[in-house]
């Protein structure tokens, strides 16, 4: 049975799973859904979020838990390591990039991209928090040339999509991508662009979001 992928091409977690699914070559369907406390959508994914999986009749939520179900059922083409410290260390970045870089930023994202409000409180314990999360980024980011070494892995698939979005808000909110401290990331993120996945899922996230925009303008 096919895999299908819930979710919309705007969300950085749907794109994440999408990318690996493009790099490994693994035939998937796109189920296009938005975000819902519905009952119904609430079986699918439970705390209503996107992504969620649906494979052999069943739902997986949590973009990297459906990452490692996908490596675990599509052996070919690893998007780990074989080392075992190594693996760990893709693992490390990515918990770092999505708990102390992403998640801490989207508390802006409000702010930063749908008209809404941050307070001074909320601004100031962000960029604190941001600073301890890129402190952390910069020591363990190898850009070598991948983010954690030699071979493309699921931390790269992860770091194309929070990364910008770390950029933008805080350069909206802010003043200053937090970012840029980082000399290595913007180059680093136009030589992904060039692989044909990335690229695939890059100008489908740009005209998603162009289609939303055409949708909100023609509502108001
Ligand atoms: N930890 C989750 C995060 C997913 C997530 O936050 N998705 C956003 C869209 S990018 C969402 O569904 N937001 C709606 C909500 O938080 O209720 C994952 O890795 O899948």
């Amino acid at each position: 049975m096919m895999m299908k992928l819930g979710g919309f091409a705007v969300s950085n977690y749907y794109n994440k799973v999408k990318v690996a699914l493009l790099e490994k070559g693994v035939p998937f369907e796109e189920a296009f859904c938005m975000t819902s406390q519905d009952e119904a959508y609430l079986k699918r994914s439970p705390l209503g979020k996107v992504p969620y999986l649906e494979a052999d009749g069943q739902f997986l939520c949590e973009s990297q838990v459906i990452c490692e179900y996908i490596e675990d059922t599509h052996s070919d083409k690893p998007l780990y390591p074989k080392d075992a410290l190594e693996r760990a260390r893709v693992r490390e970045l990515i918990t770092i990039m999505e708990l102390n870089l992403e998640l801490v930023a989207r508390r802006l994202y409000p702010k930063a991209f749908f008209g809404g409000e941050a307070s001074e409180e909320t601004k100031s314990q962000v960029e604190k928090d941001l600073a301890k999360g890129v402190r952390a980024f910069k020591q363990l980011a190898k850009f070598s040339p991948f983010i954690a070494g030699a071979g493309l892995s699921y931390a790269d698939c992860a770091a194309a999509v929070h990364l910008p979005l770390v950029s933008l808000s805080t350069k909206i909110v802010f003043g200053r991508d937090v970012l840029d401290d980082c000399a290595p990331v913007k180059p680093y993120l136009k030589m992904l662009n060039e692989r044909p996945a990335f690229r695939k899922m890059n100008d489908e996230r740009k005209t998603a979001i162009e289609a939303m925009a055409a949708a909100k303008a023609k509502k108001a």
